[in-house]
């Protein structure tokens, strides 16, 4: 087998979660905002090959300031046998830039990647990076142990399932997809491997009351189908942590790094009332004094359950509206609509728990009309925070396909974060969904009861205030830059999408 060899470090694993463009340029302001988040991914992964007797480090390099030529000059600095990447789309290219440096500076070194980008488009990453080595698809902790004990003896790969490879100038695709079906047999994710943990890992502004801040995972997988939504890595079927284990890695966090808030990533935290109910039980009982968020769709909630919730430290709810328009909602197989939307908002409200309203703009079907319902719809209800994304086709999502047919094509990956019109709908230009993009943010935001909520919680938290004073002058500033070049207060020069 072509990897069977003398390995120097041959126990050692560096996992990277590479650079990539989080802001789109002009919105360069926006980073003292954003969600600046370590990959629960590569801790999950890290906890599970260090079980396995290997060394593992991570390097975030978003977080530590890396530029990909200084993440692959630490990588070669240690020479280790493995290096692990994960892919969003958005960070295919820096990520296969990284892996040529190192393979250029540590030849022997086996570059592995997975995450949701290899989950859709594996084969034909494989395919065109063969600076990539091998690729998991799916869930990898248990494949990936798999596949480095399969390397380690020299025993056939095909064996090992879910892995993407290249032998004899062939790529091939081992049967099956990774998924842990008992999430309780994982072990805790590895946060004692990252540098400065808690303090350099900050969620987007305003959405804790108070740090350190980091996130659980409580379940996987969504049975839902919206057509927008890449559900590769995961698929289809729920799996929950028992609220035991999501309580002990609670506590843990609290008690071994002095965490205060907990960000929930699940797809459906609350599908399963018994056991939000059971976790909400036991925080109440144990007296652990955190709070925490997750997001929900607006058919899961319910009165009761929002009230032992909000008791048991629930602070914000994300859901995802995603438009004020019915149509769209459909087009978008959402399986929700406006009236259950509202409903959904004004429990979460009335039991004093803060709705966060995740919003898109541009999905095929948009139009001026349904534009306009969105601001009507973002006013009249009583949500409190306001994210909007430039509408995506992620490789993975049903759209996708749709959009591009059934050939593959690496359409603007590398622009591929939600902060980039990739694609426009007929009869919108690039530079009027721009424009609205920012009209529907400031109808949302640029009303006296939203000035006076966050005046009253910047007092409330003040940790929030350098950074919303850096993102106000940096917002000012690319304003005044815009209109001094011409492009009338649009944030981004106005560039045509190919079709
Ligand atoms: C939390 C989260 C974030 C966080 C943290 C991201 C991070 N670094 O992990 C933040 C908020 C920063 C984030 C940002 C973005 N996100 Co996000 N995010 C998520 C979310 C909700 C959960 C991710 C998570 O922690 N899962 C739990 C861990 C355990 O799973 P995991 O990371 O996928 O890792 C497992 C496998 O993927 C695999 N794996 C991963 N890496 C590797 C590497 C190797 C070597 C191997 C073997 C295996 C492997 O094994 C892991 C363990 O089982 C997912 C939705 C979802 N259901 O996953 C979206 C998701 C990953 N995000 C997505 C996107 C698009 C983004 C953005 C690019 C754009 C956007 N609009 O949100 C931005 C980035 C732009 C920006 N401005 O920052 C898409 C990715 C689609 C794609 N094909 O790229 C997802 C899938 C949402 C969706 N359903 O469409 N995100
Ligand atoms: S948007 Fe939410 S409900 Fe829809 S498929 Fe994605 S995770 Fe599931």
């Amino acid at each position: 087998m072509k990897h069977q060899q003398t390995l120097g470090n041959s126990r050692e694993f560096i996992f990277i979660n590479p650079p990539y463009e989080r802001i789109a340029p002009g919105y360069e302001f926006v980073k003292h905002i954003t969600n600046q988040a370590a990959s629960l991914g590569l801790l999950h992964l890290a906890a599970e090959v260090r079980e396995q007797g290997y060394q593992p480090a991570i390097i975030e390099s978003d977080i530590l300031n890396l530029t990909v030529a200084q993440v692959a000059e630490r990588v070669i600095e240690k020479k280790p046998a493995y290096v692990g990447i994960t892919l969003f789309t958005v960070g295919v290219w820096s990520a296969a830039e990284i892996a040529r440096k190192i393979k250029q500076g540590s030849p022997s070194t086996i570059i592995i990647v997975g995450g949701p980008h290899i989950s859709s488009m594996g084969q034909e990453t494989i395919r065109r990076f063969k600076e990539f080595d091998y690729a998991v698809n799916g869930e990898g902790e248990k494949i990936l142990v798999e596949l480095l004990t399969a390397l380690a003896a020299g025993t056939d790969l095909m064996q090992v399932p879910g892995i993407i490879f290249r032998k004899n100038s062939f790529v091939h695709a081992t049967p099956g997809k990774a998924i842990n079906r008992v999430l309780d047999e994982l072990p805790m994710p590895a946060w004692d491997l990252l540098p400065d943990f808690p303090q350099a890992y900050k969620p987007a502004i305003f959405d804790f009351p108070r740090g350190p801040v980091a996130s659980i995972a409580a379940s996987r997988g969504c049975p839902f189908h919206c057509k927008f939504c890449d559900t590769s890595t995961f698929g289809d079927r729920v799996r929950n942590y028992s609220p035991v284990k999501v309580f002990e890695m609670m506590q843990h966090l609290h008690d071994t790094y002095g965490v205060r808030h907990i960000m929930f990533v699940d797809d459906l935290f609350l599908a399963n009332k018994v056991r939000v109910t059971a976790l909400c039980n036991m925080i109440l009982e144990s007296g652990l004094k955190m709070t925490w968020s997750c997001s929900a769709r607006v058919d899961t909630v319910k009165p009761g359950v929002l009230g032992l919730m909000k008791k048991a430290g629930c602070w914000e709810i994300s859901f995802g509206l995603e438009t004020g328009s019915n149509l769209l909602l459909k087009k978008m197989d959402k399986a929700a609509d406006l009236e259950k939307s509202e409903q959904a908002i004004n429990w979460t409200a009335e039991a004093g728990i803060r709705t966060k309203g995740l919003f898109m703009l541009g999905f095929p079907g948009e139009d001026k009309e349904t534009i306009k319902q969105t601001k009507e719809f973002i006013r009249r209800i009583p949500m409190t925070i306001m994210n909007l994304t430039k509408f995506t086709p992620y490789p993975g999502s049903p759209i996708y396909r749709e959009l591009y047919g059934t050939n593959i094509r690496a359409d603007h990956w590398e622009k591929m974060n939600g902060m980039n019109f990739v694609w426009s709908p007929e009869g919108l230009s690039v530079e009027e969904l721009d424009r609205q993009y920012q009209e529907i943010l400031v109808a949302f935001y640029n009303r006296p009861k939203i000035g006076l909520h966050y005046i009253k919680l910047t007092f409330m938290y003040p940790n929030h205030v350098a950074r919303f004073l850096r993102f106000a002058l940096g917002y000012l500033y690319a304003k005044s830059k815009s209109f001094l070049s011409g492009y009338k207060g649009l944030l981004i020069k106005p560039t045509r999408p190919s079709a």
